[in-house]
């Protein structure tokens, strides 16, 4: 427990000592990625949806504020149960968000501004509704076992009634396993029913995979960020039944070692592809809420490698209440396991299942994070409205909480109708009633802004002090007493 009293002031100081060091970095390890929530970005036909051409048309905002790639939450046709990540079809974009030639022009658009482009894969499942699933039902050819399905057993108390394979618990609470009529048997599930997860036991759903990223990448796509990693993969015994857990230590449901197996096939895949077509490395950003060990065996074991980015979500516990020595814990257990393998190092503002960031740490920390975003070395993710510190939509106990759409609310542009995110006044979520002040055109004209002070750092990034450093010499950090967090690069 530390004895500084809450309202202490943490500051966070940077220098910089320049000395002349050649060391080339890929541009991955120095980039400044941005997600974008398509939904909320900006809405170009005024449905009160944001959309791909909405993306084109304000690209030129990313470039301005110093990001270098962006990654878009998912954009493919859907039912919309999880906002788009329960997907029916892989290579096709869902009408909400515009037209295969919007996507290949948005993709235009993001080459000559020299950003790079990731898309969300979101391989965990796909849509009950997904043409796939519905073969996979009929049993038909090749499509038996693309899900992972069992015969669960017989209630010994209730004659004809099934009981699941096992006692596993889905995500959002309530059995792993649904029982489907047709089939007359269970399939799994890690989130909502209407998410059968897919079998990547099988040969055939692995390949069908590696097509799916062959087609976006054929149409110039610079990598994936893959979605909801630890659950690809579930224990099966040899006798081919399901292993009960304990729900509190999903030791049988989440991080099996088959799926830092399946993430090198994908890197492998990748790297291939670009020793076939040329052009720059395309990169795996990978989606885990794993222990860092883990975390660890998903950038490489030494002779394979997986992600190049497996993101760090460190930053969250970055709290109102923090002082420089948590801060200084939360970089060491990050930065001790980097630099004993020279792995490239990544930090996040927040995502869309998060609190934004001004709601963790209160208005006059944001910049603080901001600081340790930048001045930390490698990779940074801002996730979209946290430059301008947006905050969260909607009460606690909101539906909002439930739907996790408390940080998805339209990016606020300006003071005009809808924040400028829309030509409706009617969004799919509300506005922030703060933006009449807080949007990207005040704070760009401000002499002091959250956006200012985000632009200007990412602007320090791109300077030789900032580089990448894989190793410890050139950089170092430490906690200089309670209130005093010191950066040196
Ligand atoms: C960042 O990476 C890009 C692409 O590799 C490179 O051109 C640029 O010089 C790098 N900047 C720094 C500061 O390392
Ligand atoms: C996805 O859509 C494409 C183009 O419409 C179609 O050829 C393909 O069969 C669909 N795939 C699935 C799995 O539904
Ligand atoms: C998973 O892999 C790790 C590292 O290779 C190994 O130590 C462990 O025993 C494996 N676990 C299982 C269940 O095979
Ligand atoms: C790394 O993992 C791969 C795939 O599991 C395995 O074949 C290889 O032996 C491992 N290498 C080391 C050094 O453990
Ligand atoms: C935030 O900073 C302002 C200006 O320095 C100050 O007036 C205010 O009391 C601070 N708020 C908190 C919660 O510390
Ligand atoms: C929100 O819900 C929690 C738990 O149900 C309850 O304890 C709390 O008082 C509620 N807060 C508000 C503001 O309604
Ligand atoms: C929304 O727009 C409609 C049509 O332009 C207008 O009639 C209505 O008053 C507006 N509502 C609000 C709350 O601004
Ligand atoms: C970790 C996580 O929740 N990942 C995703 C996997 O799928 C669910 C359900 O669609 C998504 O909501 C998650 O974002």
């Amino acid at each position: 427990m530390s004895k500084t009293p809450l309202y202490a002031v943490l500051v966070i100081t940077i220098s910089l000592v320049y000395t002349a060091v050649a060391v080339t970095v890929d541009w991955w390890e120095n980039a400044s990625l941005y997600q974008i929530y398509p939904r909320s970005w900006k809405d170009s036909d005024g449905n009160g949806i944001g959309d791909i051409k909405g993306i084109t048309e304000k690209l030129d905002y990313l470039k301005e504020i110093g990001i270098t790639a962006s990654w878009l939450s998912p954009i493919f046709k859907s039912p919309m149960v999880d906002n788009g990540y329960d997907i029916s079809n892989f290579t096709e974009i869902d009408p909400i968000f515009g037209t295969l030639d919007d996507f290949d022009a948005m993709v235009k658009k993001f080459k000559e501004l020299d950003l790079k482009i990731i898309l969300d894969f979101v391989p965990n499942h796909s849509s009950d509704e997904c043409e796939w699933f519905q073969k996979s039902i009929h049993r038909e050819n090749g499509y038996e076992d693309f899900y992972i399905w069992a015969d669960g057993f017989e209630d010994p108390q209730n004659a004809g009634q099934k009981l699941p394979p096992s006692n596993w618990v889905s995500v959002f609470g309530g059995p792993m396993w649904t029982w489907n009529e047709k089939r007359q048997q269970f399939y799994l599930h890690q989130f909502l029913p209407q998410q059968p997860d897919f079998n990547f036991r099988n040969e055939i759903v692995r390949e069908k995979m590696l097509d799916v990223l062959k087609f976006w990448l054929d149409r110039g796509v610079d990598g994936f960020r893959i979605d909801a990693v630890p659950y690809m993969f579930e224990k099966v015994n040899s006798d081919g039944t399901y292993p009960d857990e304990d729900p509190k230590n999903q030791i049988y449901t989440q991080n099996q070692n088959e799926t830092v197996e399946l993430l090198y096939d994908w890197r492998n895949f990748l790297e291939s592809y670009q020793k076939q077509n040329g052009g720059d490395t395309r990169i795996l950003l990978a989606e885990a809420y794993s222990p860092i060990a883990m975390l660890d065996r998903y950038f490489g074991n030494g002779t394979h490698f997986g992600a190049h980015i497996p993101f760090n979500f460190d930053l969250w516990y970055v709290t109102k209440a923090s002082n420089a020595r948590d801060v200084q814990r939360l970089v060491d257990g990050w930065m001790n396991v980097m630099w004993k393998k020279h792995q490239t190092a990544n930090w996040l503002t927040g995502n869309h299942d998060m609190k934004r960031v001004i709601e963790r740490v209160g208005q006059n920390k944001t910049n603080l994070v901001y600081f340790l975003l930048t001045g930390l070395p490698g990779v940074t993710v801002t996730y979209y409205g946290e430059e301008i510190g947006m905050s969260n939509v909607g009460s606690q106990n909101s539906s909002y909480q439930a739907g996790r759409a408390f940080a998805r609310s339209p990016f606020q542009w300006n003071d005009d109708i809808s924040a400028g995110f829309s030509s409706s006044n009617k969004t799919w979520l509300p506005v922030a009633n703060n933006y009449k002040t807080v949007n990207v055109k005040n704070q760009l004209a401000a002499e002091r802004s959250s956006l200012k002070v985000f632009k200007a750092l990412q602007k320090l990034k791109q300077t030789p002090a900032f580089k990448a450093f894989k190793k410890q010499n050139g950089f170092s950090y430490k906690a200089v007493n309670d209130n005093v967090f010191q950066i040196i690069r």
